[in-house]
Formats: structure tokens, sequence, C-alpha cells
């Protein structure tokens, strides 16, 4: 049964109820100490720091830092994004990604249009608004620009009005009342704007800062060309999604979103974006471009609202959290409709979104008739094709004695189980350039030779030659219990249990 959290501000104060917040009232500075503060509570990690005072910014303004960091409670690590979710506190990694990967079967329900709503609690228009006032972040050493926008969604629609969209993108500070956002044209937002760019008019947009968790969730979601990302959402959840219509043109936006930017997005002007730290890990410094500009015409508040700040880069953060757990979960759907016997699919988040685990049931029916190799290429050749899997470029395929949910295991596995002259080498295929490795040219393509790391059990090994795991868990049960018990009487217990 799923619990959705309605709102941004009850998401933070669930959060305190599990001890996984806390509030930082002391003035902090905008220029990389909030930055610093956010990075270090996921590398600690440590509850999500609430900002209450930023510099320079207008009182009341807050920020949650790390909204789906990882939580230090050893009971409940996946926390945030289990309540993002609506899914049970204590769920683990593995079960996120396989309840989050029936979401594309979900049955859509439109949202409900209010006239009335909490972001509209304050409005200003025109001159009256000045971005420079909200608590927005210098994040890493190194970056281009103040990142206004790092977990909000941003909102767009084709000019048929047949498809709206909901997504994650990063959007710089520019001026008072322009932003630069990059706007990647394999992603929902660059099909749209390009539909806007044959009939020639300024594409509107609302960008929505604190919006409620699952949206935030579903925005970072591979769904096919042409979802409702607002009604697939509400049929995940089984109620509609509340939403209000904006103040200069006719989107529709969350009812109880923090922050509302409304305006459009120029045809022809632009303004140099970027670098930023990004989830690969690395900020590219000096690598400075120009994007289109979003002119901003409306901006509408909650009292004292509060924006999410993401501090991308080394893992964990919500790229790996919310877009990983994503991709892993469409390509587990994807690979599910094919019928191949495949266990689950995860994307650790040490790899920074680099790797995927597919585990198999190698003894399954349907893998009887196939080789490892053979299995292994229809897995690479289904998730490469699929939308989910455009952004990953290494796939390690393994059997399901594996927990992918361990990196030790899956670590393990690779090292071990992997032969170089089994992997499979998959050239010319579609990739996005912020895959860390890849070099000039390729990242101009975005194409790549991508790689399956084939480590089922060799197909040539005699039947009667097997390895057995030499491991704890390779004794019987009885006897293992029997130790557990001597080892608890000496005083030691462990997390392995
Ligand atoms: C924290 C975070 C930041 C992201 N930043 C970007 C970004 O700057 N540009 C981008 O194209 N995708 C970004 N993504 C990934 C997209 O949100 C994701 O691919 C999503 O599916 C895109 O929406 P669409 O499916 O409607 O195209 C980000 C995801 C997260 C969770
Ligand atoms: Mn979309």
């Amino acid at each position: 049964m799923k619990k959705p959290i309605k709102s941004f501000r009850d998401y933070v104060e669930t959060l305190d109820r599990y001890g996984d917040l806390f509030t930082v009232d002391q003035e902090t500075d905008w220029n990389l100490e909030m930055g610093a503060m956010i990075r270090y509570a996921y590398e600690l990690p440590s509850p999500a720091p609430l900002f209450t005072k930023v510099k320079d910014s207008a009182p009341g303004f807050r920020v949650l830092g790390a909204p789906v960091g990882i939580s230090p409670d050893k009971r409940h690590p996946y926390l945030r994004i289990a309540l993002s979710l609506g899914l049970p506190a204590h769920s683990t990694l593995s079960e996120l990604v396989e309840e989050w990967s029936y979401l594309p079967d979900a049955e859509p329900i439109p949202p409900r249009v209010t006239a009335d709503a909490p972001c509209k609690a304050n409005k200003l228009f025109g001159e009256e608004i000045d971005l420079t006032r909200l608590p927005v972040p210098y994040i890493h050493v190194g970056d281009g620009g103040r990142y206004l926008n790092t977990y909000g969604v941003m909102i767009v629609r084709s000019p048929d009005g047949s498809w709206v969209n909901w997504s994650i993108t990063r959007v710089m500070l520019h001026d008072e009342r322009t932003m630069a956002g990059v706007i990647v044209p394999t992603q929902h937002l660059g099909m749209i704007y390009e539909q806007w760019k044959e009939i020639g008019q300024p594409m509107p947009y609302a960008l929505c800062l604190g919006a409620d968790p699952g949206i935030a969730m579903i925005a970072g979601y591979p769904l096919p060309d042409g979802t409702s990302e607002a009604e697939l959402l509400g049929g995940w959840y089984g109620e509609p999604v509340e939403v209000v219509r904006c103040e200069t043109n006719d989107l529709k936006v969350p009812a109880t979103s923090e922050i509302v930017i409304e305006g459009v997005v120029s045809l022809q002007e632009t303004v140099p974006e970027g670098p930023m730290g990004e989830y690969a890990g690395y900020t590219w410094v000096g690598h400075r471009k120009p994007v289109p500009c979003f002119k901003v015409t409306a901006m509408t508040h909650r009292d004292d609202p509060i924006m999410p700040v993401v501090a991308a880069g080394v893992p964990p953060e919500e790229n790996h959290t919310n877009w990983g757990v994503a991709i892993a979960a469409s390509i587990r759907h994807e690979l599910r409709k094919r019928r191949l016997p495949v266990t689950a699919c995860l994307i650790p988040f040490e790899s920074a979104v680099h790797w995927l685990v597919v585990t198999v049931n190698s003894h399954a029916e349907e893998a009887a008739e196939m080789t490892g190799d053979s299995l292994a290429r229809q897995i690479g050749e289904a998730v490469f094709s699929s939308r989910g899997g455009s952004y990953i470029p290494k796939v390690i395929v393994v059997n399901d004695d594996i927990d992918p949910g361990s990196i030790e295991q899956v670590v393990w596995a690779l090292a071990t189980r992997s032969h170089p002259d089994k992997a499979l080498l998959f050239p010319g295929q579609k990739v996005l350039p912020l895959v860390a490795y890849l070099d000039a040219h390729e990242k101009e393509a975005g194409t790549t030779t991508k790689v399956v790391y084939n480590c089922l059990s060799s197909d040539e090994w005699p039947k009667d030659y097997r390895p057995l795991e030499a491991s704890f868990a390779g004794y019987p049960d009885e006897l293992r219990e029997q130790v557990r018990e001597r080892f608890k009487s000496c005083g030691f217990t462990g997390e392995r249990g």
C-alpha cells in the first residue's frame, strides 16, 4: 500500500519525525559554504540539513540540502527514497527498484485542477522579481555560476498541448530575471523545445522548486516519449495530483509547490552556462557553453518557502538515488516485458550511474535453451536499445546468487567471474556526453562502444566441476545458528548476521 507524501513541506516534517533532518539556524553563506555542508551531509552521511537563514536572501526563505541523500540510520538507509515514493521506510534498495519498475504499468489518472493553492500565497510580477534574493548556492569549487535549480521540476508542453512534460534539469542563475538552462536534444525538454522552434514561438515554462517528493522522483524517470508524468503519477498513487494554473501562461503546476518561476525560453537569445559538478563525480572546469535564455515573467511562492538543493558529484547524491534508481527500474520493466529470465536490476550508487547490474536465474525455463553468452547478449541488446539503457555504458550480467544491492558481492563477482574474452562489445551506441571517460569526439557525436560483462558461469566448465561459494553462507543453517550463538555469548554481533 502506497502512502504518498503530498507536499515538500510534509516531506520535510516527516524526515524530522524520523530524526533524518537537522536545522541550521546560524547564517550560512550561499558562496561555497552551503555546498560544502551539503556535500559533507552526503558523505558522512548525516540527516538532511535544513538551512533557515542564508546570507543575502530574502527573510524566511529556507533550503533543504541533500533532499534524497542516504540516511545515517542503519535501520533505514534508503528512507528518503522510500518516503519520496510513498513506500515503507525500511525498504531495501532492491525492493525500491522493483516496486518503481511497475510505474510504467500504472493506469494514468489526470491531475485535478484547483482554483487556489498554497503556491499562490505570494505573487510577484516583472520588476518585482529578483532571483538573486532566493537562497541560490554557488555549490562547488570550479562551478561557472550559482545554480538556482538542482532538484526542481521543469514543466513544458508541446505547442498543440497534447504532451505536458515534467523533468529535472539544471538551471543556472544569470541575473535578476534571467536564467541559463542546458537543453539536451534527446531529453523530452529538448524534443518539445524543438517543436516550439518549428513554429517560431518562445517556449513557455514553469519551474517548480520544492514539489511533492513523488513528483521529483517521476521527473527523473525515463518514460516513453509523449507520456504525461502528471497522469502516470496519479495512476501510481491511485489518486490525482493537484495542480493549479500559472499566472502568466497556461501551464499547470503542482498546487503545493514551494516556489514557482514562470516565463518563456527564448529561441534566439543565449547566455553562458556551466560548468557544474556532475553526477559522474567531476566538475569540468572551464567547460562553458552558450545555452537558451530562460526569461522570468512571474514568481509565486508559499510563505517561508523551502527550496531543495542538490550538490551533485561523487556518489551518493540525488542523481544516483533518484535518477539511478529510476533508470534501473525502467530497464527492469523493459526486461520483464521481453520475458528474459531476469530477477533484478540495480545501479550501485558507487558506480555513479555507469554500471547496471542485471541478475539472472540461469536455471529458469527461459534460460535453459540459451548459452550464457547468448543470454548476456540478449540482455545487452534489450538494455542498450531502451531509453533508460541509453544512459548506461556498462552492464554486469551475473547469476542471482549475487545480491545486486551488495557492492562487495558485485565487485567479487565482476572480478572473479568475468572472462575478458567473454565481454560483449556493442559499438556505435547512443550515450549521454556526461559519461565521464568519453573522448571529445564521442561527446560530440553522442555515440560510443558499450559493454556487457558476462559473469555467468562458464559454459565450458565440466558439469561435475562447479565452484561452491567458500563463505559462512555456505555452511548448514543449523551450524551457522550455533556459531552465531557462540559469538553472541562472546559479545560479538555484526551487521552480516
Ligand atoms: C538531481 C538530478 C539532476 C538532473 N540534471 C539533469 C540535467 O541537468 N539535464 C538533463 O538532461 N537531465 C538531468 N537529469 C536527468 C533527467 O531528469 C531524467 O533523464 C529525466 O528522465 C528527464 O525527463 P524526461 O524523461 O521527461 O526527458 C537529472 C536528474 C536528477 C535526479
Ligand atoms: Mn518525459
